[in-house]
């Protein structure tokens, strides 16, 4: 069955020998065609050979509100909830709503770093055991120390909510054969890793993410119709999965990313298959590493992620001293998903051209910036998916 998929798509997928890198626009005849069966193929291409599927047997997740409270003076409401994992694994997910919003707030969920307790300047917020402390035994461990990357305050007087959780929580991001985090609630009788074409660490983050989603529609606060998932970098990447494999997220948003994210693969510019399997080498599913120096490989590149997330808008950020993750290759990348779009009647990229820095593209379904400065995620990275959501959810 997969082959036959694949053999179908293959003979859809109109190659054009005239685009660099090997990596082409997605040339699709219909979105029939495409829905039923390109996308799926391609879907099935990133599962089985890219970030790996979920395992069939799932744990069950609960959930419960442990504390509610006030930030920032009370402008903020601050809601914390424990999701338990196939009964044992503990994570928080901490949610800040403004205080004077009117109905169901929309939100922007993302994956952090360090700790919930990072993303703002907040004592009340709960520590993750998994999180990293302060240097000295008994100091306060780094409060706020994101507070750069979240803009809890400008985002909330937008009006709108940011949930995150700590992806230590869900899966401690370094090689130990998966033994921790929550790869062994999937695995089957005897079973002790993941098999080659099953989940690495990217995946169980993604799937964690879901779940929060998962919440969320449960929660009366939340206008779950409209929350856009988002991440800086590896959970960038993570959130481009995350936004392929859930319709449900409404608006998907790429912070420089990079390789194995937005950034096209056969470029080999800046990081590189192999550069990122070596170092990162629980990140994707095994028989990713075949596709290490060996790109031209791949049925197809990163561009086929960004088009799984059509009709959904998807914002793709990059930063101009950010080699390492190819800006070009993500702004390549988001154009070559664009046609996607258009068989759905939405506008992507239309200019094939790299637009200057600090000044946003796209007035469509597809948006790309590329910021001045180094790999981060800035207030003026926020202020332009605040605009973006605004326009797509609102129509402002
Ligand atoms: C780098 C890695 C990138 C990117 C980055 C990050 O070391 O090479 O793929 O994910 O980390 O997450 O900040």
């Amino acid at each position: 069955m997969r082959l036959l998929l694949t053999f179908v798509a293959l003979c859809l997928l109109h190659t054009s020998t005239a685009q660099p890198y090997g990596a082409n626009p997605l040339e699709v005849a219909s979105k029939r065609e495409w829905q039923k069966k390109v996308r799926p193929a391609v879907m099935e291409f990133f599962q089985q050979e890219v970030y790996g599927i979920v395992p069939p047997s799932q744990p069950e997740v609960d959930f419960h509100i442990i504390d509610e409270g006030e930030a920032f003076g009370g402008k903020v409401k601050r809601r914390e909830v424990e999701m338990t994992i196939g009964g044992s694994t503990k994570a928080l997910i901490l949610i800040y709503l403004p205080a004077q919003h009117k109905g169901k707030v929309p939100v922007f969920l993302g994956m952090n770093f360090k700790g919930n307790h990072q993303i703002a300047a907040d004592p009340e917020v709960t520590i993750s055991d998994n999180a990293p402390r302060g240097k000295e035994l008994g100091t306060d461990p780094e409060r706020g120390a994101a507070a750069s990357r979240w803009t809890v305050e400008m985002l909330t007087e937008a009006g709108y909510g940011v949930v995150t959780i700590y992806r230590g929580d869900i899966d401690p991001d370094f090689d130990d054969g998966f033994r921790n985090g929550i790869h062994p609630h999937f695995y089957a009788e005897g079973q002790t890793s993941p098999y080659a074409h099953e989940w690495g660490t990217i995946g169980a983050w993604a799937w964690s993410l879901s779940r929060v989603m998962d919440y969320l529609e449960k929660d009366n606060d939340i206008d779950h119709k409209h929350v856009a998932v988002i991440g800086h970098s590896r959970l960038g990447k993570t959130a481009l999965w995350a936004g392929a494999q859930d319709s449900r997220f409404a608006m998907v948003i790429s912070n420089d990313s990079g390789c194995g994210g937005a950034a096209l693969s056969m470029r080999k510019h800046g990081e590189t298959v192999a550069a990122i399997n070596r170092n990162f080498p629980h990140w994707f599913c095994d028989n990713y590493n075949k596709y290490s120096n060996n790109e031209e490989e791949l049925w197809i590149d990163q561009q086929g992620l960004l088009a799984l997330i059509a009709p959904r808008p998807i914002y793709v950020a990059s930063a101009s001293l950010d080699d390492w993750a190819d800006p070009e290759g993500e702004f390549l990348a988001a154009l070559y998903a664009s046609p996607i779009y258009e068989l759905y009647g939405k506008k992507g990229l239309t200019s094939p051209t790299m637009p200057a820095v600090n000044t946003p593209v796209g007035d469509g379904h597809v948006g790309y910036h590329l910021r001045e400065g180094k790999h981060d995620i800035t207030a003026w990275d926020w202020a332009q998916y605040i605009k973006f959501a605004d326009r797509h959810f609102f129509g402002r």
